[in-house]
């Protein structure tokens, strides 16, 4: 299911920012930053799922439910996420370096596991996430990607969603092995702002998560956040603009969410108006 309807917000100071104003001059936009896992794509059930069967295929006594993966996802990274669960795990003393000696292969069987599903067209881009992208590209703004995840993933997913030369349409790709210290640090968004040798001024981060929001508000980013299903109860107040999804055609944003946009849709037009607006009222 898309979106939580009720999950739409954006702070003042933009919104009362008059109209058209920043139209004028040249948008200061530069680029759009994409997050991956629960922005592009909700993807953490198939993680979830790709866990389960590594687990299987290695002989682990491990399964994890909903509820348990939605609290090891406060553990960005699947590796991170491994570990924390190890450490969780009521385990004789030898019993930990043992397992976190296994880190590295219970992940690779999983990153398998998870491209395989993906590649297989199990996982679809959520709404409205094709649409901007084609935008962007019309308006001359590049695409960027900041993420927690393994690059393979990255691969996958834009290839099944956006066609096999997809990776061309991004200036930067920032995934799991780019950054020394993942979300909630800001680590993996001044590798890309480096790559594109842009200022935070002029980029804006489209994120799913309250890690997600924090590393980007780390690096300075004006950001718009879209929850996920497993995301939705986080806590967003610091973001720039909150809404349930990007908005389509076939599914567009409910009335209040449309309201603070100005469209059934979040469109380029909007973003470099609110960057601007930013930039003009400060
Ligand atoms: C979210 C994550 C990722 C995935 C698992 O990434 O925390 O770690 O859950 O991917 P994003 P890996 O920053 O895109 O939201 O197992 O490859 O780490
Ligand atoms: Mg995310």
């Amino acid at each position: 299911m898309e979106g939580h309807p009720g999950l739409a917000r954006s702070r003042d100071s933009v919104a009362q920012c008059p109209q058209g104003e920043a139209q004028e001059a040249p948008s200061t936009l530069k680029a759009l930053i994409f997050d991956v896992d629960g922005t592009l794509a909700d993807t953490e059930e198939a993680h979830r799922c790709a866990f389960n069967e590594a687990f299987q295929q290695l002989g682990l006594p491990w399964n994890w439910s909903k509820p348990k993966y939605a609290h090891l996802l406060l553990a960005a990274g699947g590796k991170e996420r491994l570990a924390a669960y190890i450490r969780s795990l009521d385990l004789p003393a030898a019993g930990v370096p043992t397992l976190m000696g296994r880190i590295e292969a219970i992940h690779r069987a999983k990153t398998l596991n998870y491209t395989r599903m993906v590649l297989a067209g199990e996982v679809a881009l959520r709404d409205g996430v094709e649409r901007l992208i084609d935008d962007a590209a019309r308006s001359h703004v590049r695409l960027c990607i900041a993420t927690t995840t393994t690059f393979a993933n990255v691969e996958a997913l834009l290839r099944t969603g956006l066609g096999p030369k997809a990776l061309d349409r991004f200036a930067v790709v920032g995934a799991g092995g780019n950054a020394a210290r993942k979300k909630p640090a800001a680590d993996i968004y001044e590798y890309v702002l480096r790559q594109l040798d842009a200022s935070p001024q002029e980029c804006v981060a489209i994120e799913d998560s309250a890690n997600g929001l924090r590393a980007a508000k780390a690096a300075g980013l004006y950001t718009i956040v879209t929850p996920s299903f497993w995301t939705r109860t986080e806590d967003f107040s610091d973001a720039d603009l909150v809404l349930p999804s990007l908005g389509s055609a076939l599914r567009p944003l409910m009335p209040g969410a449309a309201a603070l946009v100005g469209n059934t849709m979040l469109g380029i037009r909007e973003i470099c108006r609110r960057l601007d607006a930013l930039r003009e009222c400060g």
